[in-house]
């Protein structure tokens, strides 16, 4: 399920190995996230020549892009491109809605439903769902005595038409700190709504230089080959010094520069950040400073900074004139923290102490039910018949390495939660995950084995791993309402899902259960 990267190159690679596919999709267009999250300012915060497949060498020798972070339009062009040159997409169905897949114990196969009445049988059944793919439920009081037009970022309508409209957004998580920019520029008027303030990190986004993909292209495995050996799958030249063991000049200056270069180098700053609360409270210092800086209206700026959590204990935001945005004349910030959203009124919303806010059009950008939220919407059913919605939404989405939950066999899920997935360059883990998918189902064909599911005491270790691993870091603390543990959703079970030790320990768990003959799986 899914056309997006892992989707995509799980196609290529399965249907090379012999294997019979169908991937199905309920978008119109291939392109998974990319095509979904087609808002403006819509631009990705890996670098474009790192954020592609590195499976093909022609094909990432031909491919030009054109500035240092990838615009959507870009990375869907370059998904299209993929699905054509590779003939992908005579395998792929494309506005096909998965409802619900069954296992049924007497074929040791898959029955899968889509919403139009389609049935398809499988043997395996791959989740390339993605991470962020299921809006979050809209949560606002009263929204709906709002007389204008409600638009979300996520299937941003092609059509929409801004220019000389007075506009409110909601949500300032990466989402909103890329489209507020854009519309500033075409809006008469822009509201925005702040809950949470984030620590947003300028982009620094330019054309390529002349000769700059050439050299890239150049030397190609070698840099693919670095980026699968960072923790981040994306190779970032960290400073190995601590934060808290330089003096407090060379700690400006090295946060200066990085925040001179831009984009998430400037987490390597240091390599106690996400460690040592000291460390994490100076780039938090440093980064409220530039607030006050950059933001001319200093109560404005107040509003801006972060100040209840660890930089990176929600997800950091890379965006291109955030602060500077709110120097614009038509631009203005509503603080709904210590003032809440009340209620909507037909020509805005009003907050709790009375203010009122009057706007034409309403822009949501908030945020996703991540990680469980593709699964649950689904009515899919293993063994005796058990729905995983009801035992994600109790317990959380267990799994083993996070590729496949005991009691849902030959269901695997590829870069989602119990893997590096969101805390790692998405096309890196992807890659990592498609060839060990690969590998298992090429040694279950060998050894003549039709079924492969998490152990369930594997599986409770594995889920207790990730969890002790998350809080050996500053990534669960603080008061951050933050979407990788499910705290962004009222009622969702909280565990801190992606696993934070990084691709490259990360890889040494799949390798260490492949060469052990798959040890913590069930394979009959
Ligand atoms: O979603 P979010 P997102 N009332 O959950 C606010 C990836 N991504 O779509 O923090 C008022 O981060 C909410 O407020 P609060 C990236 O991994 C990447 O922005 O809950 N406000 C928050 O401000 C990212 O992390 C790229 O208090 C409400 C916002 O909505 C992930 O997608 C670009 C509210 C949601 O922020 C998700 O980002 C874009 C309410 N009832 C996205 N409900 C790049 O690569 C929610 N909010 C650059």
């Amino acid at each position: 399920m899914g056309a997006g990267f892992s989707g995509l190159h799980l196609l290529h690679r399965l249907r090379g190995d012999g294997y019979s596919v169908r991937v199905l999709e309920s978008a119109p267009e291939v392109g998974g996230t990319w095509y979904w999250n087609r808002y403006p300012g819509a631009r990705c915060d890996v670098e474009s020549v790192d954020y592609s497949y590195s499976w093909d060498g022609d094909l990432q020798q031909e491919w030009e892009w054109t500035e240092k972070y990838p615009a959507q339009r870009d990375i869907l062009a370059y998904l299209s491109h993929v699905a054509d040159r590779f003939d992908l997409r005579k395998d792929v169905e494309l506005e096909t809605t998965v409802t619900g897949a069954t296992w049924d114990e007497s074929t040791s196969r898959w029955s899968v439903r889509t919403e139009d009445g389609r049935a398809y049988a499988a043997q395996f059944l791959v989740m390339a769902v993605g991470c962020l793919s299921v809006p979050k439920e809209v949560d606002l009081p009263g929204l709906e005595h709002f007389g204008g037009q409600v638009l979300r970022t996520w299937n941003w309508p092609e059509d929409a038409e801004l220019a000389g409209h007075d506009v409110c957004v909601i949500g300032t998580g990466s989402t909103g700190a890329q489209v507020v920019p854009a519309l500033a520029e075409v809006v008469a008027r822009l509201t925005v709504v702040q809950r949470t303030p984030n620590f947003v990190i300028p982009t620094r986004n330019r054309p390529l230089a002349e000769g700059e993909l050439e050299a890239v292209k150049a030397e190609y495995p070698e840099r693919r080959r670095r980026n699968a050996g960072h923790s981040a799958g994306v190779f970032r030249s960290d400073n190995p010094k601590n934060a808290m063991e330089v003096d407090a000049a060379e700690r400006q200056a090295t946060f200066q520069e990085r925040w001179e270069g831009g984009g998430i180098n400037f987490l390597g700053s240091f390599a106690d950040l996400m460690f040592d609360q000291a460390a994490n409270d100076a780039i938090c210092s440093f980064v409220r400073e530039k607030i006050g800086e950059i933001v001319e209206d200093q109560k404005v700026a107040e509003l801006l900074k972060p100040d209840s959590y660890p930089l990176g204990a929600k997800r950091p935001v890379v965006a291109t004139d955030y602060y500077e945005t709110f120097n614009r004349p038509n631009v203005s910030l509503v603080d709904v923290r210590e003032n809440p959203l009340e209620a909507f009124t037909e020509s805005g919303l009003a907050l709790a102490n009375g203010e009122q806010h009057d706007f034409d059009t309403l822009v949501l950008a908030t945020g996703f039910d991540a990680f469980t939220g593709a699964f649950t919407k689904m009515e899919i059913r293993g063994r005796d018949g058990v729905l995983l919605r009801d035992v994600w939404q109790e317990e959380g989405p267990k799994t083993f390495l996070g590729l496949s939950s005991a009691g849902f066999p030959n269901m695997l899920m590829p870069a989602n939660a119990g893997s590096p997935s969101v805390l790692s360059n998405m096309v890196t883990s992807i890659e990592q995950h498609v060839s060990w998918i690969a590998d298992l189902l090429a040694e279950m064909r060998a050894r003549g084995l039709r079924t492969v599911e998490a152990e369930p005491q594997a599986q409770e270790k594995w889920v207790e791993h990730v969890e002790e691993v998350a809080h050996m870091t500053l990534w669960p603390n603080g008061d951050s309402g933050s979407w990788y543990r499910g705290a962004n959703i009222a009622g969702k079970p909280q565990l801190f899902m992606p696993y934070a030790a990084g691709v490259v320990e990360y890889g040494k768990a799949l390798e260490k259960s492949a060469k052990s003959g798959y040890e913590g799986f069930v394979l009959a």
